[in-house]
This record gives C-alpha cells, sequence and structure tokens, in this order.
C-alpha cells in the first residue's frame, strides 16, 4: 500500500485533527515538513517493526525517539511490568523499587550519589535547573543553539527537535523575562562560551548541555569541548549539567560522561531509565541534591513521581545493560550502519545514536540543514517499508532488536533512494 492511503488513517486523521490540536500529541510526530499530510497511526510493535493501522509492517529506526536498546514490545519488559500491574499501578508513597532503582542509576553513573525520580525528561530539566540555581543563588544559564532540554520556559529559546523541524525559534507564552537569563551560544565553539561566561560569569547559575547533541542531528563533542566546560563551571562557579536524557545508558552505561571523561555536576536523564514507560531522573553529588526538598529548601514534587510500573521496566532494563556484551553489541550493529549508510550521504555517529545526513558536510553545530532533500529520502524509504525520524534534526536508534538483516535491508532501501 502506498503512502498515505488507507481509510482507517485518513477517518483517525480527520478525528485526530478536530480533537487534538494539530493532530498530534507531540509536534515531533506530525510529518508536513517531510512532505507528508497525515502522520502514521501505530497499532502495534514488535522488535524493530511498527504495524500501522492501515496494515503496513515498517522496519523502524524512530524506536520511540530512543527509550528501547532491546527494542519495541520487549518480553522481560512486558512481563514485569504486567507483574507490577497487579500489584497496583501508583500508591503516591515510597517503594522498594524506586530506591534499587536509583541505586543502579547511582553505580552506573560516575558523577551520581543522589537521584530523584520524575516523569518525563522536560521534568528533570525544569527541576535540574531550579536546583542548579537554587543551589548557586545565581538566576542565568548558557545553553547552546541546537540543544534540546524539552519544553520548559527558560530552555525554549534556539532550541533543536521539533522546533528547529517547525522553524519555530522562540515560542509565544514564553515571557522575554525568562529567556533573558539564558545566553545562547553555538555547540563546540570553546572560544565563543568562554567569552559568555567571562562576561556573564557572577551571576551564572549553569551550564547546560547535551554532551552528544541528538536534537539537531546528531551532533558529537568536539575534542576538549565537554573539558572546557568543565574548566569554566569550576573558574566561574557555575553548575554544569549534562543533560543525557538521549545519551545515558545508550552511548555506554556511564553515558556520555563515562565515554568522554568529564564529569558534570547536575546530570539528566530519561528514556531509557525508564525501559519505555513515562520515568526520568536527575541527579548529581549529595551536597547539591540535599538542596531538594523535604531535605532541603528547592522544592520539587510529583504525585506519579517513581511509578511502580515505570520503575519495574527502568529496573528491568538498567540491570541487563549491566552485561558489557550489549553495548558491545549495540556498538558493532551501529559500526555496520554508519560503514553502509556513509557512501550515501554524511553519517554522524556516537554509541547506538547516529544521523544519516543528506548533505556531504559534517555538522559541527546548528546548522540549517537541506530538509527538502531529507523530505524526499524519508518519503522514498517510507515506501519500501523502511521509517526514519520525520526530520532531518533526529537521530536513528539502533537497538538490539536491529539484526544484520534490518542495517543491511536499510542499507539496500537508502542505497535505492539515494544512489
Ligand atoms: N527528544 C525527542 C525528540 N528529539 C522528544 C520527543 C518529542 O518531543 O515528542
Amino acid at each position: 500500500m502506498a503512502v498515505g492511503e488507507g481509510l482507517e488513517r485518513s477517518e483517525l486523521w480527520h478525528r485526530a485533527q478536530k480533537l487534538i490540536p494539530g493532530g498530534v500529541n507531540s509536534p515531533v510526530r506530525a510529518m508536513r515538513s517531510v512532505g507528508i499530510p497525515e502522520p502514521l497511526f501505530v497499532k502495534r510493535a514488535s522488535g524493530a517493526y511498527l504495524e500501522t493501522t492501515d496494515g503496513r509492517r515498517l522496519l523502524d529506526w524512530v524506536q520511540s525517539w530512543g527509550p528501547l536498546p532491546f527494542g519495541h514490545a520487549d518480553p522481560e519488559t512486558i512481563e514485569v511490568v504486567r507483574a507490577a500491574a497487579l500489584d497496583g499501578t501508583t500508591y503516591g508513597a515510597s517503594t522498594e523499587r524506586e530506591v534499587d532503582l536509583a541505586g543502579e542509576i547511582a553505580d552506573a553513573l560516575p558523577s551520581v550519589e543522589q537521584v530523584r525520580l520524575v516523569s518525563s525528561g522536560t521534568e528533570a530539566a525544569m527541576s535540574a535547573l531550579r536546583l542548579a540555581r537554587g543551589f548557586t543563588h545565581r538566576d542565568r544559564i548558557i545553553k547552546f543553539a541546537g540543544c534540546y532540554h524539552g519544553h520548559a520556559d527558560p530552555f525554549l529559546a534556539a532550541a533543536g527537535s521539533g522546533l528547529a523541524t517547525l522553524g519555530i525559534p522562540a515560542s509565544p507564552g514564553v515571557p522575554s523575562a525568562v529567556t533573558a537569563d539564558t545566553i545562547i551560544v553555538d555547540y563546540n565553539d570553546i572560544d565563543a562560551t568562554a567569552a559568555a561566561v567571562e562576561r556573564y560569569g557572577e551571576g551564572l547559575a549553569a551550564i547546560i548541555v547535551e554532551p552528544v547533541a541528538g536534537n539537531m542531528g546528531c551532533v558529537p563533542p568536539a575534542p576538549g569541548f565537554l573539558e572546557a566546560l568543565r574548566a569554566l563551571c569550576d573558574a566561574s562557579g557555575a553548575l554544569l549539567i549534562f543533560d543525557e536524557v538521549i545519551t545515558g545508558f545508550r552511548v555506554g552505561r556511564s553515558g556520555a560522561q563515562g565515554r568522554f571523561g568529564v564529569m558534570p555536576d547536575l546530570t539528566i536523564l530519561g528514556k531509557i531509565v525508564g525501559g519505555g514507560l513515562p520515568l526520568a531522573a536527575f541527579g548529581g553529588r549529595t551536597e547539591i541534591m540535599g538542596r531538594l526538598a523535604p531535605a532541603g529548601d528547592v522544592y520539587q514534587a510529583g504525585t506519579l513521581s517513581g511509578n511502580p510500573l515505570a520503575t519495574a521496566a527502568g529496573l528491568s532494563v538498567l540491570r541487563r545493560l549491566r552485561d558489557p556484551k550489549v553495548y558491545e553489541e549495540l556498538e558493532r550493529r551501529s559500526a555496520r550502519l554508519e560503514a553502509g549508510l556513509a557512501p550515501y550521504g554524511h553519517v554522524q555517529r556516537v554509541g547506538a545514536m547516529l544521523t544519516f545526513f543528506t548533505g556531504s558536510d559534517p555538522v559541527t553545530h546548528f546548522v540549517d540543514l537541506d530538509t527538502d532533500r531529507y523530505a524526499e529520502v524519508f518519503r522514498g524509504l517510507l515506501d519500501q517499508g523502511v521509517y526514519l525520524a520525520p526530520s532531518q534534526y533526529e537521530c536513528m536508534f539502533p537497538s538490539l532488536a536491529h539484526g544484520d538483516d534490518e542495517i543491511d535491508r536499510t542499507i539496500a532501501a537508502v542505497a535505492a533512494v539515494c544512489g
């Protein structure tokens, strides 16, 4: 069936547009920017594949934007979630699994001593920033153009992901006074960051960064960039915040901080820590985290925080990620994909996250990408049953469910479309 056909899908889309703004519950799901008027509606998913309501089986490289190192409907995750649900879906009170999950995170991430669990990456980023401001008694932050830290007000300036895709430089509804304290610098530009710290350093609460950018396409940190941020924070008294929502447990068990050997003061986590259920976290040294209420006076809370189903899923996944063979295999498969795609564009990869750029130039910071060409390639691949993110500003997320067959089939499809 050709892309866009299917009565059920059109009916659904019609209804969705009436009932849901723009027809979608998160802007990155819309496909207009790749020239497809109606987004896919997913019926079910398993392993590396999605099945849509109009009966298509798609080889899925989006994988819910990153939380699934073992692929969709991973049997062990399903089993622990089912078992957890039988004991109740939420208590609004403490559980043993929350403590175990915090322990698993602290054990994996070298910079983290204490963890607070929340429900989304946006919430984690927003809370980490409040904590950094409360701890330092300062307001300003430096953020990098093209990095995306969820949709809380202070971060909606020159943000990547859906804002880059839709060309929304700054969102109405965000008070200008809030973003006035957000200083924007180009990713990987050490001199510009140093100049910003020089200028605003006294009032600087934090530098926040995706240690591998995943929301302007996959953009690795230049050699020395993360180290320079660490040194600038140390010199100015600002906190260094790594947003590891995408990189955490993906580019290695110890995240980007372990992979690149640079320790932040605070770490934001999401996606994989929840094993595919809504859970995120932020953590750091006890000295800083201890300022959170009720231990301290920086307020942060959540009814569903540490949800028993989500902690069950997260624990099941994180415990299996203790096995180094998982990362060796993710690395091998991702490298195979990278090598196969490289002749047809420009591939940037760190561990199991990569972007196939349809242009040929290396991407080192946020730039306007050739979205028209990407849209053509996206549609060509979808016609062949291969589903990439509906935006050039996002990543592909290999999992252990993507075997060599899936990888080779994708390379062949790209060769047919781009060759
Ligand atoms: N980080 C994800 C996309 N880059 C977020 C998914 C969403 O916004 O729905």
